[in-house]
């Protein structure tokens, strides 16, 4: 299973092509862009926002609502492209000698990025480095998510902190996190946290300034054997942290206790392994986070990622001008205040990629209906131990 993803952030559109998804999967446009509008969403975001709603075109792939088994391609228009068609045109009449910027902010991909492309024109980078990239991820987490529901694995993701506001994260099944985190502005179901972090994202959009903060991913229904310890890069803890790694602005990824563990005894460290008929193997606690080594253990994935604060200030910082090279203040143009909520939507989308990516490596199948068959003999087989 694999995708790719193409498009600028203030180009015609953003594509998702997906290769391996398995035919006779449901799937509808309508179920996509709901996972495209709760990342829309999120107290904190700015004004691009109230120009786009975004909206799947499914090109191929499926037929009468369900996958053939082919290469699915999703196309999500940007409307701004409207505002944007000479500046950002593909052609010889593109107008680049407008909005040209030549002031990196610290903290972006521009100052890195037009060194190694060797652009004089900080726009070339920012197009594609922008965050507005995570709709096309989104878009293919929302497949991938689709995919889980029928083995009955499910997720949900809520946003545990913002800036120095933290909240106790909501414990029970993931339809009530879901829901409860969905009932938040910010996607916190602690509800006074909820309340304080917005206040906190009003004070720093007053301050002219901006806030990171943390959420949290977890998977339900996994069962154990997803990834392997055999070899480096098939250990699933480790291409979860690459996905969520790759979303712009995260900083930081842990698994389970994460970085708690450093201050805990091995004694407190571990999840004590237990056995009924029933259950088959099961775990009073959770610290490993569902994964031991590199492989799922049947217990919840618990993934947590930071998120560093967005680096468009409305006060900006220092910054060199690329052209004069005389010391300048960095470039300002209208951005997020908080994106934290909106990461969170994107966390769970490449979380669920990777999971559907796992289960398709171990449970294979053309159709849905053969990996469903080999999924509920191995479930069996685990039962039995
Ligand atoms: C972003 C800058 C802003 C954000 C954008 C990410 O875009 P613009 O410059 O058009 O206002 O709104 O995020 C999105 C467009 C999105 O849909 O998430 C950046 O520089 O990364």
């Amino acid at each position: 299973l694999r995708y790719l993803t193409a498009g600028e952030s203030h180009g015609q559109a953003l594509l998702t092509i997906i290769e391996g998804m398995p035919a006779g999967l449901w799937l509808t446009a309508d179920y996509i862009d709901r996972q495209l509008e709760r990342r829309q969403g999120g107290y904190g975001r700015g004004a691009r926002q109230r120009i786009e709603r975004d909206r799947v075109e499914i090109l191929s792939g499926v037929r009468g609502g369900f996958t053939l088994g082919s290469p699915i391609a999703l196309k999500i228009a940007n409307r701004d492209w409207e505002n944007w068609r000479e500046v950002m045109n593909p052609g010889l009449e593109a107008r680049l000698d407008e909005r040209v910027i030549t002031r990196p902010r610290p903290g972006h991909a521009d100052l890195a990025g037009a060194l190694k492309y060797a652009f004089y024109d900080l726009r070339n980078v920012l197009e594609r480095a922008s965050a507005r990239e995570t709709v096309a991820r989104v878009a293919a987490g929302a497949v991938a998510r689709r995919f889980l529901e029928e083995l009955g694995i499910t997720l949900a993701g809520q946003v545990v902190q913002i800036g120095e506001v933290k909240a106790t994260p909501a414990e029970g099944t993931p339809e009530e996190i879901r829901s409860q985190a969905d009932a938040s502005p910010v996607y916190c179901p602690d509800p006074q946290a909820s309340a304080a972090m917005v206040e906190a994202i009003e004070r720093a959009e007053k301050a002219g300034d901006t806030l990171g903060g943390i959420f949290e991913v977890r998977v339900y229904g996994v069962p154990p054997g997803l990834g392997s310890y055999v070899h480096w890069d098939r250990r699933l803890d480790g291409r979860l942290a690459q996905a969520l790694m790759s979303i712009p602005g995260i900083k930081g990824v842990e698994i389970g206790l994460g970085f708690a563990l450093a201050s805990l005894p091995g004694s407190r460290a571990h999840d004590e392994i237990f056995y009924s008929p029933v259950q088959g193997y099961y775990r009073v606690t959770n610290r490993a986070g569902g994964l031991e080594g590199g492989v799922t253990n049947g217990e919840p994935i618990v993934v947590r990622a930071v998120m560093k604060p967005i680096p468009t200030l409305r006060k900006p910082l220092r910054s060199v001008d690329m052209f004069t090279k005389e010391p300048v203040a960095a470039a300002y143009e209208r951005a997020d205040i908080c994106a934290v909520p909106a990461a969170c939507v994107i966390g769970e989308a490449v979380v669920a990629w990777e999971i559907a990516a796992a289960c398709l490596e171990k449970f294979g199948g053309d159709t849905m209906a053969e990996l469903k068959e080999s999924f509920l003999r191995y479930k069996t087989r685990i039962r039995r131990g």
